[in-house]
C-alpha cells in the first residue's frame, strides 16, 4: 500500500514539475537572491532529522531536462511526526530583512484512502541566526518559528489525466540583523508535502538617477516601516543646486527625490546626463534652461562653450551679459556748433551717425586751453555736466575773458574702452571768449560809524574782466528789506554814507562796472549805526531836553484841549454768545492725536510747490497749488519743517495747524491740511496774494482811502472777535501777523503757543519775565506779569490800528524797548498818525487803557467800526491840527528861546547840509541856536545876502524838517491820557 502510494505521489510530482519548471527564472530587479534551490547544481544535501524516514531529497527533471532538487515527506499514517529539514548556512550579505519563497505541493488528507487522524495539512518554518557555518546537526531549540504554512491549493485525487495540479507559493519575511548569516528549517508534523523549490532573497532600491543625481543600489531597512535616507551624487559635468536626497522604502521603492543638480555652464541635460553644448551654441550659467544659439556677431568653435567669442571688430563691455550681441564703439559726434556769449559758450552737436548697436552712448567732453593745453580748472562750470552727457548740448560758463579754448567732444559707449578706439570718436572746436562783466565784490568793511553816517571800503572783484570804471553802492534799512533803497556811485573802493538813521541796521551791496557793464552785486553786508546819545525817555535823560518835554507836554495839553474834540466815551454793549471753545493741543499727550483731530492729512502728491515766498522759524514758506481729488485746484501757502528738527520743534510746528484747524472764519487764515506721513512735514493754508499787512501797507503808502483802511481794521476785529469768542488768546497780534489777499481781505495768522513769541523777530526778553515778548504790541500787564487775555489782545489790536493808519510805521519809531515800557507806565500813548480820523485815534486810546477791564471788547470794537463805515462823515475830522500844533511849538520855541533846545549846534547842522559857508553870516546876525533859525524868512535871507535859491530852500525847509523830526520824538511823550 505504501509503495503504491509513493508511486502515485512521484507521478504527481513529475506532472507538477512540468508545470512549474515552465516558468522563467528572471528575478525582479530590486530582489537579490541568496539561495534558489532550482539553480543549485547537484544535490542539496540539507541536514534532515531523523536522517531516515523523514524528509527525503528527490531529484527530478524539468521540461528542459535539467535536474532540480526537491524534498518530500509523506508520513501520514504514523502518529507523532516531527521531521526537520534544515538548509545550509546562508550569509545575509548585508541584508536586514530576508524573504523566503517556498513553492510546494500538499496532499489533501481526505483524498488519502485509509488515513486516520494522524494526517496534517501544514508545515512550520523556522530560522536561526549564526555567524558561521559550523552546525552539521539540527539543534531544534536554537530555531525560532517564523510561521505555520498551509497550502492554498491541495489536491484530492490521484486522477492525473483530467486534473491540472496547482503549485502553492508562500512567502514569509524574517528580520536578520544580529549575525552574519542564518539557517532556515522546515518542520513536518505528519503532512504529505513536496518542497519543490526554496528561494531566499532580500530587497534593494536599485541604482537610479533623479534630478541629475545618482542614487546607488540600496538595501532596504530592517523593518517594514523603515526608510533609508540616501544622499545622491551629481552626475558628471553637473553641480549641486541643493543637496540631492532620496528615501529607500522597505518594499524596494524610492520615494520622492529632494534637491538635485544642474548641468555646468557649457552643458545641458539630456536623458538624465549632462551633454556639452554643440558648436555655435553656449550656456552661460548652470541655471540656464539649456544651450542657446550664439548672439549676433559672435561664435563658438568648440563643444561645451559657456560664452561665445565676439567676431572680429565687435566687442563686449565688461558689464554686457553673454546673451547680448557683440557691439561696436560709436562714430564721432557730428556738426559741432559753438556760440560764445561773453565768458560762456554753448556747444551743440548732432549724435554720432553710427551708435554701434548700443543704447548707452554718451558724450564726454574734455576742454583745454589751446596754447597751454591744460585741462580746465574746477572753477569752469558745465551744465548739465562735463562727462556722461546724454544730451547733445552743454553750456560752459565762468571761462576767462579773452582766452582761447579747445573743446573736444568724445562719443563713447560701453565698448569704447574695450575697443581701444579714441580720436576717431571725437570732434573738436576752438573758440575765444569775449569781454565779461566783473565778478562780485568779495567783501565790504565799515569804519567811522556814527549815528548818521559810516565809511565803507571793499576789495576789487576777483575777476574784474577789464578796467573798472565805477562802483555802485546800494543800501537800505534791514527792516525795510529792499522795498526802498538808496544808490551811491564812486570811482574809488570806498564811500562815505551819510543821512542814516541812528541805531538802525543797514544792508549794503556793492557792484563794479567795466566797459562790459555792471557785474553782480556782492552778497549783503550788514552794519548798524550808533545809538542816539539823548534818549527821550528813561535813564540818561538830558535835563534840558526833559525841560523841553515837560514844556511840550504842557503846551500840548493846552493845545489838545483847545483844538481836539473831546471824544465821547463809547457805550458798549455785550451781546456775544459763546458757542465753541478752542482746545489747547498741548493738553493732548500725543501731539499726533491732536493734529489728526483738527487737521486733514493731505496726500503729498496733490501738492505742487511753485516758489519760495519766505522763511519761517521752522523752514521755508512756499506758494503752490493743491488739487484734492474731486475738488477744484486752489492756490496755497506751504510751510515746511526743515530737516533735523527736535521732537519739541515738531510738536510746536504742528501745534499751529492743530490750533488753526479749529477755526473757521473769513478773517482767520484757513488751514487746508497737513502732511505728516512723509517728510518734510508741511502745513498747507490758503494763499494770501498780498502777503503780510505791514509790508503791504509800506509798499502802498498813502494809497488807500480811510474807508478802505477802516475796512481792513474791521476784518481784523471780526477775526479777533471770533477768536475771543472761542476763548483763544493770540498774544502776538501785530500787522506783520495779518495776511492780506487780492481783495484786501485781512486775515489773522501765526498761531501757536510757546512758539509764537520765540518766532517773532519783534519779541524781546524783558528784565521781569523769562519769555520773549513783542514789547511794542503788548499790554503792560502782559509784559509785567504775563497776564495774557483777550483784553491784552485788544491792546495789541490798538497798536495794529495805529500801524494800519500810519501805513506800516514802526510803533514808537526808534525808541528802545525800555523807553517804551517806561513811557507807557508813565501814561503816554502813541499820537494819532498823520490824517488819522480823531474817532479812530480815540478808539486806539481806548484799547490802550491801563485798566484792562476798561478796554473795549472785540465785539464792541466791531460795532464801532461798523458804525463808522455806515457814517463815513464821522471819519472826516482828522488830526490835521497837528500842523497847527507844530506851528505853535515853533512859535513857543521862538518866543521863549531856551525852552526848545536842539541837540545839534547851528554849526553842526550847517555842516550836515553842506552850507557851512553861512556859519559866520548867521552867527553875526544872532542865529546861534537851531530853533532861532525857525524865524528865518525870505526877506531876512535877502537882508543877509543869501540869494542862491537852493541854499535859501535848504535853510528854510531843512531847519523845519529837522525840528519836526525832533518833535516826533517829543510827541511820544506828549499824548497823556
Ligand atoms: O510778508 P510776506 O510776503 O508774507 O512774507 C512772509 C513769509 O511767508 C514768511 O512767513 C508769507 N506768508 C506766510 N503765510 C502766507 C500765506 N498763507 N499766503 C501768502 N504768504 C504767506 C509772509
Amino acid at each position: 500500500m505504501a509503495a503504491n502510494f509513493w508511486r502515485i505521489f512521484s507521478i504527481f510530482i513529475w506532472i507538477l514539475t512540468l508545470v512549474s519548471s515552465s516558468r522563467t527564472r528572471i528575478y525582479p530587479p530590486n530582489e537579490v537572491t541568496l539561495l534558489d534551490t532550482r539553480t543549485v547544481p547537484g544535490e542539496l544535501k540539507w541536514a534532515a532529522s531523523p536522517s531516515e524516514g523523514g524528509w527525503e531529497e528527490v531529484s527530478i527533471m524539468d521540461e528542459k531536462n535539467i535536474p532540480i532538487r526537491t524534498y518530500q515527506v509523506c508520513n501520514v499514517l504514523a502518529p507523532n511526526q516531527n521531521n526537520w529539514l534544515r538548509t545550509d548556512w546562508i550569509p545575509r550579505s548585508g541584508a536586514q530583512r530576508v524573504y523566503v519563497e517556498v513553492k510546494f505541493t500538499l496532499r489533501d488528507c481526505n483524498s488519502l484512502p485509509g488515513v486516520t487522524g494522524t494526517c496534517k495539512e501544514t508545515f512550520n518554518l523556522y530560522y536561526h541566526e549564526s555567524n558561521e557555518d559550523r552546525d552539521s546537526y539540527i539543534k531544534e531549540s536554537n530555531f525560532i518559528k517564523v510561521d505555520t504554512v498551509a497550502a492554498d491549493e491541495s489536491f484530492t485525487q490521484v486522477d492525473v489525466g483530467d486534473r491540472i495540479m496547482k503549485l502553492n507559493t508562500e512567502v514569509r519575511d524574517v528580520k536578520v540583523t544580529t549575525r552574519k548569516g542564518f539557517y532556515l528549517a522546515f518542520q513536518d508534523v505528519g503532512a504529505c508535502i513536496a518542497l519543490v523549490s526554496v528561494r531566499v532573497f532580500y530587497k534593494t532600491c536599485p541604482l537610479t538617477i533623479r534630478n541629475l543625481a545618482t542614487f546607488p543600489d540600496t538595501i532596504t531597512g530592517a523593518d517594514m516601516s523603515s526608510l533609508v535616507e540616501v544622499r545622491g551624487s551629481c552626475v558628471n559635468q553637473s553641480e549641486e543646486r541643493e543637496e540631492p536626497k532620496m528615501y529607500c522604502g522597505a518594499d524596494g521603492e524610492w520615494l520622492v527625490p529632494i534637491g538635485g543638480c544642474l548641468c555646468n555652464p557649457g552643458y545641458e541635460e539630456k536623458g538624465g546626463a549632462c551633454k556639452a553644448c554643440s558648436v555655435g551654441f553656449y550656456k552661460a550659467r548652470s541655471s540656464d534652461a539649456g544651450c542657446f544659439k550664439c548672439p549676433p556677431h559672435s561664435h563658438s568653435l568648440r563643444d561645451g562653450a559657456s560664452v561665445c567669442d565676439c567676431n572680429s571688430g565687435f566687442f563686449r563691455a565688461d558689464s554686457d551679459p553673454p546673451s547680448m550681441a557683440c557691439t561696436q564703439p560709436p562714430s564721432a559726434p557730428q556738426q559741432l556748433i559753438s556760440v560764445v556769449n561773453e565768458t560762456s559758450v554753448v556747444l551743440e552737436w548732432a549724435p554720432p551717425r553710427r551708435l554701434g548697436g548700443r543704447s548707452d552712448t554718451s558724450r564726454e567732453r574734455c576742454i583745454s586751453d589751446s596754447q597751454l593745453c591744460l585741462p580746465c580748472g574746477s572753477d569752469v562750470l558745465f551744465s548739465p555736466g562735463q562727462t556722461d552727457l546724454k544730451t547733445t548740448r552743454v553750456v560752459v560758463s565762468e571761462l576767462r575773458a579773452h582766452t582761447h579754448y579747445t573743446f573736444i567732444i568724445h562719443a563713447r559707449n560701453g565698448v569704447s574702452q574695450a575697443s581701444g578706439a579714441g580720436a576717431s570718436q571725437s570732434v573738436s572746436v576752438t573758440i575765444t571768449t569775449n569781454q565779461a562783466a566783473p565778478s562780485p565784490v568779495p567783501s565790504i568793511q565799515a569804519t567811522d560809524v556814527t549815528r548818521h553816517s559810516l565809511s565803507l571800503s571793499w576789495q576789487q572783484p576777483d575777476r574784474p574782466n577789464g578796467v573798472i570804471l565805477e562802483y555802485e553802492v546800494k543800501f537800505y534799512e534791514k527792516d525795510q528789506r529792499e522795498r526802498s533803497y538808496r544808490i551811491m556811485r564812486t570811482f574809488s573802493r570806498s564811500a562815505h554814507v551819510t543821512g542814516l538813521n541812528p541805531l538802525t541796521v543797514y544792508v549794503f551791496h556793492v557792484r563794479a562796472r567795466t566797459a562790459a557793464g555792471y557785474g553782480e552785486f556782492s552778497a549783503p553786508f550788514e552794519f548798524s549805526t550808533n545809538s542816539d546819545p539823548f534818549p527821550l525817555i528813561g535813564e540818561g535823560v538830558n535835563s534840558a531836553f526833559m525841560l523841553l518835554s515837560v514844556s511840550g507836554v504842557g503846551i500840548l495839553l493846552l493845545i489838545s484841549a483847545a483844538i481836539f474834540i473831546i471824544s465821547r466815551r463809547y457805550t458798549y454793549t455785550q451781546t456775544e454768545t459763546r458757542v465753541k471753545i478752542y482746545v489747547d493741543p498741548f493738553t493732548y499727550e500725543d501731539p499726533d492725536q491732536a493734529i489728526h483731530e483738527f487737521a486733514k492729512e493731505i496726500d503729498v502728491n496733490s501738492i505742487h510747490i511753485e516758489r519760495v515766498i519766505g522763511m519761517g522759524e521752522f523752514g521755508e514758506v512756499c506758494s503752490g497749488r493743491l488739487h484734492v481729488q474731486g475738488k477744484r485746484e486752489i492756490y496755497v501757502a506751504i510751510k515746511s519743517l526743515k530737516a533735523g528738527y527736535s521732537d519739541k520743534q515738531r510738536r510746536d510746528f504742528l501745534s499751529e495747524a492743530s490750533i488753526m484747524g479749529q477755526f473757521d472764519h473769513p478773517n482767520i487764515i484757513r488751514l487746508e491740511g497737513v502732511v505728516t506721513r512723509c517728510k518734510p512735514l508741511m502745513i498747507i493754508t490758503e494763499y494770501m496774494e498780498n502777503g503780510s499787512l505791514d509790508a503791504f501797507l509800506r509798499k502802498h503808502d498813502g494809497q488807500f482811502t480811510v474807508i478802505q483802511l477802516v475796512g481792513m481794521l474791521r476784518g481784523i476785529a471780526s477775526g479777533m472777535k471770533y477768536l475771543s469768542d472761542m476763548s483763544y488768546v493770540h498774544r502776538d497780534l501785530a500787522a506783520r501777523n495779518i495776511l492780506v489777499n487780492s481783495n484786501l481781505v485781512c486775515k489773522v495768522s501765526d498761531f501757536g503757543l510757546s512758539r509764537v513769541l520765540e518766532d517773532d523777530p519783534e519779541a524781546a526778553y524783558t528784565t521781569r519775565v523769562r519769555r520773549k515778548i513783542p514789547i511794542r504790541w503788548t499790554a503792560p500787564e502782559a509784559i509785567a506779569y504775563r497776564k495774557f487775555t483777550t483784553a491784552s489782545d485788544v491792546w495789541s489790536y490798538g497798536i495794529v490800528m495805529w500801524e494800519v493808519v500810519s501805513y506800516g510805521e514802526r510803533p514808537y519809531w526808534d525808541m528802545n524797548n525800555q523807553d517804551v515800557i517806561k513811557a507807557i507806565e508813565e501814561g503816554y500813548r502813541l499820537p494819532a498818525p498823520m490824517d488819522c480820523p480823531v474817532v479812530l485815534h480815540q478808539l486806539m486810546l481806548d484799547c490802550w487803557e491801563r485798566e484792562r477791564a476798561e478796554r473795549p471788547t472785540f465785539s464792541q470794537i466791531l460795532n464801532m467800526l461798523d458804525k463808522l463805515i455806515r457814517n463815513p462823515g464821522t471819519l472826516r475830522r482828522t488830526g490835521g491840527e497837528r500842523y497847527i500844533l507844530w506851528i505853535l511849538i515853533c512859535l513857543v520855541c521862538v518866543v521863549v528861546p531856551g525852552v526848545c533846545v536842539s541837540e545839534w549846534s547851528v554849526c553842526e547842522w550847517l555842516q550836515s547840509v553842506g552850507l557851512e559857508r553861512y556859519r559866520d553870516t548867521l552867527a553875526a546876525a544872532g542865529y546861534t541856536s537851531l530853533e532861532s533859525l525857525l524865524a528865518l524868512t525870505h526877506q531876512e535871507l535877502d537882508r543877509l545876502g543869501i540869494i542862491t535859491p537852493t541854499h535859501r530852500d535848504i535853510l528854510i525847509a531843512s531847519v523845519q524838517q529837522e525840528m519836526l523830526s525832533q518833535m516826533q520824538h517829543m510827541q511820544h511823550t506828549m499824548v497823556p491820557v
